[in-house]
Formats: C-alpha cells, structure tokens, sequence
C-alpha cells in the first residue's frame, strides 16, 4: 500500500499495512531547515504569503520523514486578516491583531471573502505543493474554527482565557452568532477553495473550543463547525474530500462531534484513546494523540509511549496517528525520526 492511500483509507475506517503518522505543526520552529527559510523571509507572514517558500517549508518534514501526509504551511489567522484585519506577528511569533472587533457596526460590515482574490498566494502554494508531491501523499488543507477565529479577532492577541471574547459571548450571545454565521460562510469558501487547489483532505482547527462551558461549547462552537463542514459536503457533493476536526479539550463531547459529519475527531493527550474508539470508533476514524512532551523524554520512552497509544486504540480499523497538539519548538528532530518509526514499526498481536 502506497502511503498516498494510507491516510485516506485510514480515514475511511479501511484496513491499513502500517498507521499513518503526521504530526500537527510539522512544518515548525524545531527543523533547522524551517528556521533558515524564516530567517530568509524575515517575517512570517511573508512567509505564508509567498507560494514557493511555503510550498519548500511545507515539504521539508515530508522530505526528511517518511511522513503519511503533509500539511500546506499557512496560518489560521490568514481568513481574519483577509476579512480586514491588520494581522503582525511579534518576534517571538505571537500573532497580534492592530484593531480589534468590539461594536455590531464593525462586526455587521464584516466582509465575505473570495479566496481566489484575497487567498491567491495560499491557493498557489497548496497547487505547487502537490505538483511536488506529485500524489506520493496526500496534502491537508486547513483553517480555524469560527470559535476560535472569533476569539482571536475580539482578543486582539493570544490569551489563556479569552476574556474580551467570552465577555461578548455572555453579554450579546445574538451578536457573536452573528459574527460566528460570517467567519463559517468564510471558513467554508476558504477550505473548499483549498479542496479546489488540490488539498485531498481538510481539517479544522478548533484550539479554543475546550475554553467553554459543555453547554457554550455546543451552542457556539460546534453549531458553527457543524455549519462549516454542511458546507463543505454542500459545495463539494460527489467530489466530497475527507475532514478531521481537531480540538483542544474536546474529551466531553466526541459523540457530538462525531455527529457532525466529520470524518474524523482530533484529539488531545488527556483524552483516553481506547475510550474514545469506544465512544465513536465504529462511526468515524481518530487522530491522535500522543502528549507532545513525551518527545523531550530518552528515545526508549518514546518508544513505549508509541506503542502504548497504538496498541491502546487497539487492533481496529481508522486510527491516524499524530500528537495531541503540535510540536513544541525545543524537540529535538532526531526524536521525531525515532517517533515516526515506531508507527510504522508497531504491530497489533494478532494481524
Ligand atoms: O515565527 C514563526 O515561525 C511563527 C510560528 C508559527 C508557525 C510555524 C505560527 C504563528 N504559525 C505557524 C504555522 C502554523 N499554524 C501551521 C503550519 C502547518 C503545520 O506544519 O502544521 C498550522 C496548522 C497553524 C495553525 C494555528 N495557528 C493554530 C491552530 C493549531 C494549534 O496549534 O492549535 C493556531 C491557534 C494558530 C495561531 C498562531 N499562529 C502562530 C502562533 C504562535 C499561534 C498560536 C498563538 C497562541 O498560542 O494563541
């Protein structure tokens, strides 16, 4: 089996030879060769912004591993900032809005977007990306929830708690459905722009969605996934391209995510895999979850760790293996080798 299969069958809930593996933030501050690139681009939007560098950073862990997928290197915050936003990153990478959203005038005339105008450069280097790819894997095409766009663009900048968001959220709950309805009609143009282009699978990012109350989670952040991926299946009909929604904190509500009509859930380090596969394993596919600090530890405890994740999913059917989020920036890419190889090494008593 080509590894170009080996995801998407996963994603079908079809029998694999080895798990498929990638690992979320991929491309990233830990490779060397991403590092010299971003020094060249000066700044990193102008690294998203330019198709070749994107599609070279995007291909370096796929030419360094023996990665299952790539992923496009973009940035979720690109769909605010084409909705009007002025976005800058810090020197330490933190993204930061110059204006921030606070009245219904602001949100009301918030913009739909045409991804092929204000999006070219990333639908460019996801058509450069494949053709280097040349159908070797699949590439995944991304972008953020509604939610956790929404509280970025409120914020102005990262945060534990959101708190300007969920204030709005409390105070005018009919304002931020509003604002949530124009960043999912956004969300969708973008990732079906993005299928278009040729990215084979999608996924959506839902970092912030585990900062609300199990009630607030349904009502303003899964309602507006759900919105997103009808869309998908909406536009795209036939041609339908498989999607993964990942989400920080998500533990509580997988049966409800699985009903979303997501192919598969993402999910984090805290969340009990075999449990998990038992809650929704016989409905859609799981990616995860290994805790990403485990990468700091000795290769043998990487090792174990590996096996205990893959031999916890069990001898089914639909498990992507990956992180519980992304990589941190001080792992040590050698131990990413030593990760990736024992997937593909493991092997399920019995088959
Ligand atoms: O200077 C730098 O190199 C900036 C670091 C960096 C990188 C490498 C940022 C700034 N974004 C990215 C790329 C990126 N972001 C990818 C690339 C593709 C890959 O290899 O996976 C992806 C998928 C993202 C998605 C993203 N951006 C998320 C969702 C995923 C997650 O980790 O939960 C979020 C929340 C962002 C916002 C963002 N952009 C950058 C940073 C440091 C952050 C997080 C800010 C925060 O902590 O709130």
């Amino acid at each position: 089996m080509t590894a170009d299969s080996r995801l998407l069958e996963a994603l079908k809930r079809h029998r694999v030879d080895k798990t498929p593996v990638w690992i979320m933030r991929q491309a990233g501050r830990y490779l060397p060769e991403y590092r010299a690139v971003r020094r060249q681009a000066k700044n990193f939007l102008t690294l998203c912004k330019t198709p070749e560098l994107a599609c070279q950073v995007s291909l370096q862990p796929v030419q360094r591993y023996p990665l299952d997928a790539a992923i496009i290197f973009s940035d979720i915050l690109i769909i605010p900032e084409a909705m009007g936003l002025p976005l800058i990153f810090n020197d330490s990478g933190g993204p930061v809005f110059a204006h921030t959203l606070c009245s219904e005038k602001e949100i009301r005339a918030l913009p739909t977007i045409a991804p092929e105008e204000q999006l070219a450069y990333l639908l460019e280097a996801i058509r450069l990306s494949e053709h280097e790819l040349a159908g070797r894997i699949p590439l995944i095409g991304f972008a953020g929830s509604p939610w956790t766009l929404a509280s970025y663009m409120i914020e102005g900048q990262s945060s534990r708690t959101f708190q300007q968001a969920q204030t709005m959220l409390h105070q005018q709950p009919q304002l931020m459905h509003e604002l949530l309805d124009k960043i999912s009609v956004n969300v969708a143009a973008c990732l079906n722009a993005q299928a278009e282009a040729g990215a084979q699978c999608l996924m959506i990012f839902d970092t912030w969605g585990g900062l609300l109350s199990a009630e607030h989670y349904l009502e303003f952040s899964l309602r507006s996934i759900k919105n997103v991926i009808d869309r998908l299946h909406h536009q795209q009909q036939q041609n339908a391209r498989p999607c993964i929604v990942f989400g920080k904190g998500n533990n509580l509500h997988l049966e409800k995510i699985a009903d979303s009509g997501c192919d598969a859930i993402g999910i984090d380090w805290n969340v009990d895999i075999k449990q998990a596969r038992r809650r929704v394993g016989q409905q859609l596919a799981l990616q995860g979850n290994l805790d990403p600090k485990v990468l700091l530890a000795s290769e043998q405890l990487i090792v174990k760790a590996v096996n205990k994740v893959l031999s916890d999913f069990g001898p089914h059917p639909g498990h992507i293996f990956n992180l519980g989020h992304g990589i941190l920036p001080n792992t040590d890419p050698e131990k990413v080798a030593v990760m990736v190889e024992a997937v593909h090494a493991f092997e399920h008593n019995g088959f």
